[in-house]
Order: structure tokens, then sequence, then C-alpha cells
């Protein structure tokens, strides 16, 4: 198959080590067989959003071909067997995460809606004037504006948690931080600008020392650190199925039953209710009560079949597959003059966010496509974090199971390519 774009076509996979794991891996992402630009496609953009795997392209296409109908609403055949696979999706996330139970997995579009529901729906009435919420200084803008959103609204102080110079949370600072007046600590458990993972244990153990519920924003967390929620004892985490070889658009909101129980509903309409007068309405069971309107059912499926796959190849080993290419790029561009890393954490993955001297991040990204390579550049959506450390933007690149030390030898040739470029 040819693509219609005159930049990407279809060409062979790179096999850098034939017959070991990560080639395996790649043979499994159609997408890797591509060419961008005459070049073989250097995907290292994994932060922003991951390939597909073909399972995860077979389970979506499969459910529209033969199983597509509504859920929880016809009796007949295949309204059933589409109910049956939307709702095996929901126990295969609850399984990958250890939750306690179903009830306690809500899909929602991604982790952005996923930390609007909470604010809207547990912040908001429990706030007033006197109160607090906590975040970060390396947070995302999906868990920053939501909390300023429903702060202006009630009156609540949005208190912010420093990081140090290497992106690592400041803890004795969280500790003060957190206080009577603290309704909600939210928190990424692994930054998206800088790679930093934050040490959620103690986050939780303090937050719950002083009664105040804990939510984990895992867009990043989710592909790369194995998640249990039961053992974190967090009360809320947020994912995104894109982040993790799913499709967009579904993504989860995981909450403690007690907590999502004493919930109102944050939107409201059809599958959501089980009786509606024109006097009154009584609202549905968890999770479905969060669930209004026909949800994302092959994007669910997709989900399912996403979690499947990294079941099958083992989060531990994308986990050391990771470090390994994080420890090789890190090696490796600290030998580039004027490349400065941003986000030196003890604790790291899978990121490597950077500046060079004298050149704008964009035109970092731009030269690198032109040799097929993929980063992101700028803010990422984090500009906060940005500002702590005084720059306007970084090139991050970001790697997944399927990227190999031959891709990254590609972005460091780029690099070297660039520099000389503006040294000129
Ligand atoms: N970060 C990136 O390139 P959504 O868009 O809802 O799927 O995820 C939002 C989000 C929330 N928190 C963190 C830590 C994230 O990294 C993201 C998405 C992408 O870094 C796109 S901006």
């Amino acid at each position: 198959m040819r693509m219609e774009s005159d930049v990407l076509q279809e060409t062979e996979v790179l096999t850098p080590h034939a017959g070991s794991d990560v080639d395996r891996w790649r043979q499994d992402f159609p997408i890797l067989r591509e060419t961008v630009r005459g070049k073989p496609l250097v995907y290292l953009d994994n932060a922003a959003t991951t390939q597909k795997p073909q399972s995860v392209i077979d389970a979506e296409a499969a459910f529209y071909r033969h199983t597509n109908a509504n859920v929880h609403r016809g009796v007949h055949a295949l309204s059933q067997l589409a109910t049956d696979q939307y709702e095996a999706a929901r126990e295969k996330v609850r399984r990958f995460i250890n939750a306690a139970g179903t009830q306690e997995i809500v899909f929602v579009r991604g982790t952005t809606e996923a930390i609007n529901l909470v604010a809207q729906s547990y912040a908001r009435p429990r706030l007033s004037a006197d109160d607090n919420i906590i975040v970060s200084a390396m947070e995302h803008h999906s868990n920053i504006v939501p909390w300023q959103m429903v702060c202006a609204q009630t009156g609540a102080e949005l208190r912010v948690a420093p990081v140090n110079d290497a992106g690592e949370l400041d803890l004795d600072m969280f500790a003060k931080l957190v206080g009577p007046g603290t309704k909600l600590v939210a928190i990424t458990h692994l930054s998206n600008a800088l790679g930093s993972i934050t040490p959620v244990a103690r986050i939780v153990e303090i937050a719950h020392a002083l009664g105040v519920p804990v939510l984990l924003d895992g867009a990043q967390a989710i592909a790369h650190l194995g998640v249990d929620v039961g053992a974190l004892d967090c009360d809320f985490y947020a994912f995104s199925g894109h982040k993790i070889f799913g499709p967009t658009g579904i993504g989860v909101l995981y909450g403690k039953t007690a907590l999502l129980d004493a919930m109102p509903p944050y939107q409201v309409g059809g599958d959501m209710i089980r009786s509606v007068t024109f006097g009154q309405t009584e609202y549905n069971d968890l999770p479905y009560k969060f669930e209004a309107g026909t949800p994302n059912i092959a994007g669910a499926i997709g989900l399912g079949a996403a979690i499947d796959y990294v079941s099958a190849v083992g989060i531990d080993a994308i986990a050391e597959h990771e470090r390994d290419l994080l420890d090789y790029a890190t090696g490796l561009v600290a030998g580039i003059k004027g490349l400065k890393i941003i986000g030196t954490a003890q604790h790291k993955a899978s990121i490597l966010s950077f500046t060079l001297d004298g050149v704008h991040p964009h035109d970092i990204g731009t030269i690198l496509d032109n040799d097929g390579v993929a980063i992101r550049a700028g803010h990422h959506c984090a500009m906060p974090v940005m500002q702590r450390f005084g720059i306007a933007g970084t090139a991050r690149a970001s790697f997944s199971l399927y990227n190999t030390h031959g891709e990254i030898d590609a972005l460091v040739a780029g690099l070297v390519k660039v520099q000389e470029m503006f040294q000129r």
C-alpha cells in the first residue's frame, strides 16, 4: 500500500537486530514500514502518541466488520455481543491496573476528560474559599487548567509544589503545602516534559496522613511503568488509550468506589440513568453513571487489545528496553557541544528533553524531520515547567518498545547536522 501523501510511503521494516525482541516487536507495528521524505521512519514522538500494533488495528476493524451495535440497549444478538466485548475491555483494564472492581473503571475520552471529570464532579462541590488543591510545577496543562477553573469557580487556591533543577519534586516543600484546607493532590506519575518519575508512594502517604485524596495523571506512566492502583492506594488514576498503543478518543478514569459513589454525574443523558420522569431522574450504578451517551465502543475494544498486547510482551520487558534506550541516548547526546538535557532526575523513563545552544527547538524538529526522524519540539503543553527552567521549549525524543539503538544513532547524526548548519 502506498500513502497518498508525498512524504510518506511504505518500505521494509528496519531490522537492526534480526531475531532480537525489538526486531520481533517492530514487526507488529505496520506503520514502522513507512518512509518519510524517502527515509525510513524513525518515530521518536511516543509521548505524544504511540503507534498501533496490528492486533489493535484488527480488533477495531473486526468490531465494525462483525459486531457493530450499540451497547447496554438492545435485546438483539449483535448488541449483546458488542456489550460483552465492551465490558470485557473494562475487565482487561481493571486487571491491568489492579483495581478492586470494574465499577471503578470509567471509560472517558482520555486523560484530559478524566481530570476534568474529577475537577467538576469531585472537587467543585467540596471546595470553598479557604481550601486548596495541590499540583506540581511539572504538570501538563491538562492537570493544571481544570484545577485553575475549579478554583476560579469556588474561590479556592491552587498551590504548586516546586521541582528542583534536576526536575525532581521537592517532597519537603510538597509536605509543607498539604494542610487542613487541602481537598485534593493532583500530580503526574511521569512528566511528559522532563521524563521525571514522581515519588508517588510518598506523595500518597503524605497526603493520606492528612486525609487528602490523590489523583495521579498517568498519561505517560501507563505505557512505561507497571501501574498497580491497589498497591499505590491512589484515589484516582487517569490515562489515555492512545499513549499505550490503543486508539485515540478512549481513556480511563480509575476511582475508588466510595469516592465515585459520592460524586454526581459529570455529564447527563442516555445510558447513565435508571429511570427518568419529567419530575426526576434516578442515575445508573457505577461506572455507567459517568458514561452518558453512546460510548466509544470500538475504542474501548481497541484499548482492550492494546492491553492484551502489552501484557503479552510484559511491562517489565518494555521498561527494561526503554531504560537501555534512554541510557544509550543520554550517553550519546552528552557528547554534542551546546546540548543541554532538561530533566536529569535520578528516576526517569523514556523521555529525553533537551535544548541546543542558539537553535530554536522547532528548527531542530524540522531539520530532523527532513531525515525522517520524528520528535516533538516546543513546550509540550507544559508551559509552566518551561518557565521554571527559563526556556521557551525543548526538543523531545520519547522512546517506546519498538525503538532501537540504530534509531537513536539516526537522531544523534541529525543533531550533529543541525549543529553544523547553525555553526556556519
Ligand atoms: N501529552 C505530549 O506530547 P490527552 O491529550 O488527554 O490524551 O493527554 C493529556 C496529557 C495529560 N497528562 C500528561 C502527562 C500528558 O503527557 C498528556 C498528553 C502529549 O506530551 C500531548 S500534549
